[in-house]
Parts: structure tokens; C-alpha cells; sequence
């Protein structure tokens, strides 16, 4: 298969995942392994989620990877995985012309579509300084989504924009109207995003909304709201931003406080995933074949 011929597959497969009527889930990868490990899982779709990839990277989230540090994580993702993957393109790494060249180089490295926030570069972290970071011009901002629509070659490539005004406390009223600003503009999908421990906002922002556009949401701070509930509201997709960068946090945290603090092995052995387990989804097997098919043999007959 031609990089160009999965390319077209996976953002038609993202497409479907964001057009379609059921509800739809993108589980968050920050790495090759952990891309693996997502489609492993079965889930249709990954984020590649700027928070986990700065976390595993040693960085804040505050644009501190450069954007092609980005990229070069998430083409070992793509190359990983067969499943589409939406990239956190957090603001677009600058103004219009910054988003026309990511897209192309998204594109070129089998990455399904871009979700870029109207926030000014560079941002925090939503959750970090929320509601006192400034919101990009909506007009500024519709221009970046217009110029991501009209720099794709492949049609199916996906653009998500991203409004941030009710983390920014700026109301229902500003959120509907930047969203339909950036519908007006050419995306594809809306995600709003929401600080709130229940889904309150999200559901009256929806209820306003109504299915002008498909509406992907991050339920990580209104983690109790029920899945069912997302669906009744007509959500299209729900993203589980950071919680493999969190659990394997938490199990190397464990993992190194034991081996620090015992000074052996043995009892971390059977807590950990065996090397037989890492050689397989590394695909060992397939390099020995090749070997055998390409290598010169040690006992075959010289030339
Ligand atoms: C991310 O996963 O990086 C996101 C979602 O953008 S959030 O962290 O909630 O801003
Ligand atoms: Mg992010």
C-alpha cells in the first residue's frame, strides 16, 4: 500500500468516525507504543493528545516541543498503528500560513486530520491557566480554519476546530458564535471543551447547537457523566485525552519506588509485561522472516 492510498483510507475511516450517528470514541497515544496498544485495545481511532506527548516528552504543555518534535512523534504513531489518528494540533503553531504547512506535512505522514483551538501561541494547558488565557480573534481564527480546508489534497483530510470560550469564561452565547464562525469557515467538526465536574455547559451548548456540525467533546473533568448521556445529546465523538500517559505514569512511578527501594527484581517480575510481550508488538517475528527471505543464508552454499 502507497503512503498516499492509506493516507486517503484513514482520513475517509476518521470521517466516517466523526459523520456517522452512533457515538464514536478517539483514545489517546502520545507514542508508537502506546498508539499500539490503543488499536490493540479496538478502539476506531486515536488522539494523538499534545498534553500526553509534552508529558512523555519531559515538557509542559505550553508549546515547549517544537511542532515538527510533534510531528516526528506522531509519524512513529502512524507508521505503528493502521487506525486513523486526529492530531492535538493545539493552535496551529502560529497564523494561517503555519496551519497550511502542518496540514501538508500531516498529509505526507498518514495522520487523518488536525484539531487546532482558539487560543493565542503559545498556549497552557486548558486545566493549567484555563480561564485567563486570551481566545484568539474568531475572525483571525476562522481564517486559520479556512486556509487548513483549502491547503488539504485529500479531500477526506479532517479539520476540527476548537473553541475554548467556555474555558475562558466566556459563555454559552461566545461559544456558539465562535462555533458556528469556524462552521461557517470550513471545518468539519466543533469540539468544545469544558472545565466543569459535570456536563452541564456541554449539554446546553448542545442543546443550542443542535446537528449543524458534528461535535466531538473531552469529558476528562465530568468523567461521571454517563457515556449514554453523550449519545442522547447527539455528541459525535468523545476523546479519552490522557489516560494512558496517567496509568503508565502511576505503573513506572510504582515500578521504580519498588526496584529503588528493594534493589532487586523479584518482585516486580510478574507485575510487568513480559519481554516475550514487547518483542511481539515490536513485530520481531516479522524481521526474522525477512531475514531468512533477504539475509544471505550462514550455511547456504557460497556463489
Ligand atoms: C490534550 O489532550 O492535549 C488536549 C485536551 O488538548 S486537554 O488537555 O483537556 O486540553
Ligand atoms: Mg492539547
Amino acid at each position: 500500500m502507497t503512503a498516499t492510498s492509506r493516507t486517503s483510507t484513514r482520513t475517509a475511516m476518521l470521517r466516517h468516525l466523526l459523520q456517522r450517528s452512533e457515538l464514536s470514541f478517539l483514545m489517546e497515544a502520545h507514542n508508537g507504543l502506546s498508539a499500539k496498544l490503543v488499536e490493540q485495545a479496538g478502539f476506531e481511532g486515536i488522539w494523538a493528545s499534545g498534553l500526553s506527548i509534552a508529558a512523555a516528552l519531559g515538557v509542559r504543555d505550553s508549546n515547549e516541543a517544537s511542532w515538527t518534535q510533534v510531528l516526528e512523534v506522531a509519524e512513529f504513531m502512524s507508521d505503528a498503528t493502521r487506525i486513523p489518528i486526529l492530531l492535538d494540533g493545539d493552535t496551529g503553531y502560529g497564523n494561517f500560513n503555519s496551519v497550511r504547512r502542518l496540514v501538508h506535512k500531516l498529509e505526507q505522514r498518514g495522520i487523518a486530520g488536525v484539531c487546532i483551538e482558539d487560543k493565542l501561541f503559545p498556549k497552557s494547558n486548558s486545566f493549567v491557566r484555563g480561564g485567563t488565557q486570551p481566545l484568539a480573534d474568531a475572525a483571525e481564527f476562522a481564517g486559520k480554519i479556512q486556509a487548513a480546508k483549502a491547503s488539504q489534497r485529500d479531500p477526506d483530510f479532517v479539520v476540527v476546530a476548537r473553541t475554548e470560550a467556555l474555558i475562558a469564561g466566556q459563555g454559552l452565547a461566545e461559544a456558539l458564535r465562535r462555533a458556528e464562525a469556524y462552521r461557517c469557515a470550513g471545518a468539519d467538526a466543533i469540539l468544545i471543551h469544558s472545565a466543569r465536574s459535570d456536563a452541564n455547559e456541554i449539554q446546553s451548548f448542545m442543546a443550542e447547537w443542535g446537528d449543524r456540525l458534528p461535535v466531538v467533546i473531552v469529558p476528562t473533568t465530568y468523567y461521571r457523566t454517563p457515556t449514554e448521556v453523550f449519545a442522547e445529546e447527539g455528541i459525535s465523538t468523545v476523546i479519552w485525552a490522557n489516560h494512558l500517559m496517567r496509568s503508565a505514569l502511576r505503573a513506572m512511578q510504582l515500578t521504580a519506588a519498588k526496584i529503588f527501594a528493594e534493589q532487586h527484581l523479584r518482585n516486580v517480575e510478574d507485575t510487568v509485561a513480559s519481554l516475550a510481550e514487547v518483542f511481539a508488538l515490536q513485530g520481531e517475528d516479522e524481521l526474522a522472516e525477512a531475514e531468512q527471505r533477504w539475509l544471505p543464508q550462514r550455511n547456504a552454499p557460497r556463489p
